[in-house]
């Protein structure tokens, strides 16, 4: 289908892995100048004794082969283990305004940031300053405050469970709850749906259970690419003879085919697995509604042969049968046709297979989680498992797919917008102070109290926070209100340059580097997504001498704004993160008892997660079956021109981290400005491939949401959707447009107009047509 005349567009025939794995990660050390240091480092990554890899939240195998290897794992270690260093000379060179005209790839490969700086607005420059003096100005600004409730604490799963425990604390003892984080841009639908589901928002699935199921579901995920270590427990499973369902509106090469890098027979022969028996390809956002279908099938197959629900589990174990079973039998067909994209024959197919299986998982990602109603799809995801007691046995269970590689332990140790009693009275008798307890901000309503000008400063732990949010016209201007912002960071992003009044920029340790305090070599620990917890060590030297760890810098601030404080002991627990984790133990009792001992232990332990056992927290005290509310609705809001667009990753990025402009398996090399259309679209458009078009916001009043002069590609795409990549697009992505419940915006269906390229974008939604 691809067409030769696109530049930068092949068609990639290849499977996923393979060579072109291998040669990419001898690319990725070398563009980032860490040939020797990055391989070494990359031998550590995922082992028993070196550093939790930052790619992504996969868990590690018991029995860990000498190398785990993933490309995309080699690149984030490249990136942090980088020899470029943003010194305060490169910052001397460059005023903040033109640093703003850069490519995001641009700023943050001038490297690893060296020493604290502050913004100073009569020069337009970041300029060097002491740490005391960092974190005197960070404590002045936050005491400047009426109200605690003015601060905003966004955090970026990258931190440690001890940097991410003190930074809830401190904020905590602030006197806000305001926790803006990732996770309210990422897994929020799965932490709101599951605990009415199942009485807990994590997956109930372990590494084991890979290898006793006979089928493997995967909705909205792109492992090759974003968990490319979970292709070696596909292609296992897919050896084994399971079978593995993909249903996602693109064809992902890693779901049709993966070749091992660490299969000497795959390499030497040009050989590969195939990984998904079946592809769904689902309409964008049509999730719910197909799984619904499945059910509806399962239903009348049991009416008809009989033997296929699990009617024992569901007496004993669960609530709320009768109405999910009514509510589906009254949804007809041409609805779930409609609304999926998917044949009624088709997904017949699909819940034949599901009938057939003994025991299923069932994975999902952000293809699942970044719509208008997410959280209710991640309840009909369960729904779907409950039928057939697919929860709480081997081989079977629900396995949301994390993000960052910390972010389910930030979770966990408290960076949360909306704690529960329970923890917030543990915290009060632990430390002896009364924590706030009016809900926080999440991501999208800190955006819109900064832009309110209710909240004054912004500390940011990681992250490009106001590139990965939605809508940069807005997100953008309300950063620049700011009174005050202190990012804590390893390079330089576009979010540090949208400077306020005040800005100040800390450099912290990375993942990879030794972490020496009060002399003595400190090890963090972290969750992965499957809730083991287990230690993580950097092996390497700091990229500056002047760099402070995560836990040291929170502790720095927080002694800074309390004096004194003799609650808190801040620089002992600076110094001592055997103490920070007694902390935990005794704030999370039951969770992380004998928490310092049990890390010792290579592997870790894993965190009680009660539907595994199948004890369910819920307020019925069994799993809940929960029928769907559709008023999320379509987007599209009843206009026939607007189509739907995805936000992707490519291969070569790590969410605002853009590494390069590749996007092997998807057959898109050296550019990012592509966007992906069916070609029946297309044509009835009067658009061919290789177009310049332009991608509007459907429902902008004021024209300024456009995404210009892209080159359009023909995909095998459901009709009426596109893809494209993130955050290039993030301009037509409305802050208003949000899960209802859990508030992620929706990211992954975006409402827009696609017309031929032109000079101008016509003011006002009605003005807006399709491309005529
Ligand atoms: N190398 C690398 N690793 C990463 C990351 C990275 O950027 N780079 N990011 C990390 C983070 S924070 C996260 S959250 C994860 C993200 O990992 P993924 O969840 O895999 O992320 P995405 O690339 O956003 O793509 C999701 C998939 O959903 C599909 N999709 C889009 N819309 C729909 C839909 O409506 N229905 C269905 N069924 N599918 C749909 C897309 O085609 C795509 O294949 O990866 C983590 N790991
Ligand atoms: N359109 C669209 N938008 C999206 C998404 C999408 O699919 N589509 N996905 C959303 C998702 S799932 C997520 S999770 C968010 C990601 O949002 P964020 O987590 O805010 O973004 P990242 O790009 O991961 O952050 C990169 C920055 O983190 C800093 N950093 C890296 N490592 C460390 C470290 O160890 N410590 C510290 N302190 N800083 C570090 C570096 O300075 C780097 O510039 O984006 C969201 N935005
Ligand atoms: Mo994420």
């Amino acid at each position: 289908m691809s067409d030769p005349k696109v530049p930068g567009v092949r068609p990639y025939h290849q499977p996923a892995g393979g060579w072109g794995a291998l040669k990419a990660v001898a690319g990725a050390l070398v563009d980032q100048e860490t040939v020797v240091e990055g391989g070494k480092t990359l031998m550590r990554a995922n082992q028993p004794e070196g550093f939790d890899c930052p790619g992504c939240a996969w868990p590690d195998p018991k029995h860990t082969s000498s190398f785990e290897f993933c490309e995309n794992g080699a690149k984030a270690v490249a990136w942090e283990a980088t020899s470029k260093r943003a010194t305060p000379q490169v910052f001397a060179e460059h005023t903040v305004s033109e640093l703003l005209t850069w490519t995001d790839h641009q700023i943050e490969d001038l490297g690893r940031l060296t020493e604290p700086m502050a913004y100073d607005p009569a020069d337009d420059r970041y300029k060097p300053i002491t740490w005391d003096e960092a974190f005197a100005r960070t404590a002045a600004g936050l005491k400047a405050l009426k109200d605690p409730n003015e601060a905003e604490f966004y955090a970026s799963g990258r931190a440690s469970n001890e940097a991410a425990f003190l930074y809830q604390l401190m904020a905590r003892r602030f006197g806000t709850n305001n926790f803006p984080d990732c996770s309210n841009m990422c897994h929020e639908p799965t932490s709101v749906g599951l605990p009415d589901s199942i009485g807990l928002g994590k997956g109930s699935v372990t590494l084991e259970d890979f290898d006793h199921a006979d089928l493997i579901m995967c909705f909205g995920h792109n492992p090759g690419t974003n968990h490319p270590r979970m292709m070696a427990t596909l292609r296992e499973a897919s050896r084994r003879g399971a079978t593995i369902l993909a249903f996602n509106p693109l064809k992902e090469r890693a779901l049709e085919k993966f070749a091992s890098p660490q299969d000497p027979v795959e390499m030497a022969t040009l050989s590969s697995t195939p990984i998904a028996s079946a592809y769904f390809q689902v309409k964008i956002g049509g999730d719910a509604l197909l799984v619904q279908g499945m059910m509806k099938a399962l239903l009348a197959m049991e009416t008809r042969d009989g033997g296929v629900l699990d009617h024992d589990f569901i007496l004993e174990h669960t609530a709320g049968f009768e109405a999910v079973v009514a509510s589906v039998e009254a949804l007809d067909w041409a609805t779930i046709e409609a609304g999926s994209g998917l044949s009624r024959a088709r997904i017949e197919e699909a819940a034949a297979v599901y009938a057939k299986a003994k025991a299923a998982i069932l994975c999902y990602g952000m293809g699942l989680t970044q719509h208008r109603d997410s959280s209710g799809a991640v309840q009909q995801l369960v729904n779907l498992l409950l039928l057939k007691g697919n929860i709480g046995r081997p081989g079977a269970g629900i396995c949301p797919l994390r993000g960052h590689s910390n972010v389910q332990g930030n979770r966990t140790v408290g960076i949360w917008e909306k704690p529960s009693t329970v923890m917030l009275d543990s915290l009060r008798d632990v430390f002896g102070f009364e924590p706030p307890r009016q809900h926080g901000h999440t991501v999208v309503e800190a955006i819109e109290a900064i832009e309110r000008g209710d909240s004054k400063v912004f500390v940011g732990l990681g992250g490009n926070f106001a590139v990965a949010a939605p809508d940069p016209v807005r997100t953008f201007a309300a950063m620049r209100k700011l009174d005050l912002a202190v990012h804590v960071a390893t390079k330089p992003n576009r979010t540090h340059l949208l400077v306020g009044k005040h800005a100040i920029l800390l450099p912290c340790l990375g993942r990879t580097e030794m972490d020496v305090r009060a002399g003595v070599r400190q090890s963090v620990t972290v969750e992965d997504s499957m809730s083991m917890v287990h230690a993580s060590r950097g092996l390497n030297p700091p990229a500056s001498e002047h760099l402070m760890s995560e836990p040291a810098i929170v502790a720095g601030i927080a002694a800074a704004t309390f004096g004194q404080d003799p609650l808190v002991d801040w620089p002992g627990l600076a110094d001592d993160y055997d103490a920070i984790r007694d902390l935990i133990a005794r704030v999370f009792p039951g969770a992380f008892d004998d928490y310092n001992d049990k890390v010792r232990v290579p592997g870790g332990f894993r965190l009680p997660v009660g539907p595994t056992n199948r004890v369910w927290k819920t307020a019925t005290g069994k799993a809940n079956f929960i029928v769907h509310d559709p008023k999320g609705g379509d987007p599209r809001r009843g206009d026939p021109d607007v189509m739907i667009l995805t936000t992707l990753r490519s291969h070569d990025q790590y969410n605002t981290t853009i590494y390069g402009n590749d996007d092997r398996y998807r057959g898109v090399f050296g550019r990012r400005d592509v966007i992906f259309a069916n070609p029946d679209d297309l044509a009835r458009m009067g658009l061919a491939q290789g177009d310049l078009v332009d991608l509007g916001a459907a429902f902008d009043e004021t024209g300024e949401r456009v995404v210009r002069a892209f080159t359009v590609v023909a995909r095998d795409i459901p009709p009426g959707c596109l893809a494209a990549y993130y955050p290039e697009t993030n301009v037509v992505i409305s802050l208003d447009d949000h899960d209802q419940r859990s508030g992620t915006p929706a990211y992954k269906s975006a409402p827009v107009r696609l017309r031929k390229h032109q000079a101008r974008w016509p003011n006002g939604a009605a003005a807006a047509t399709a491309v005529p």
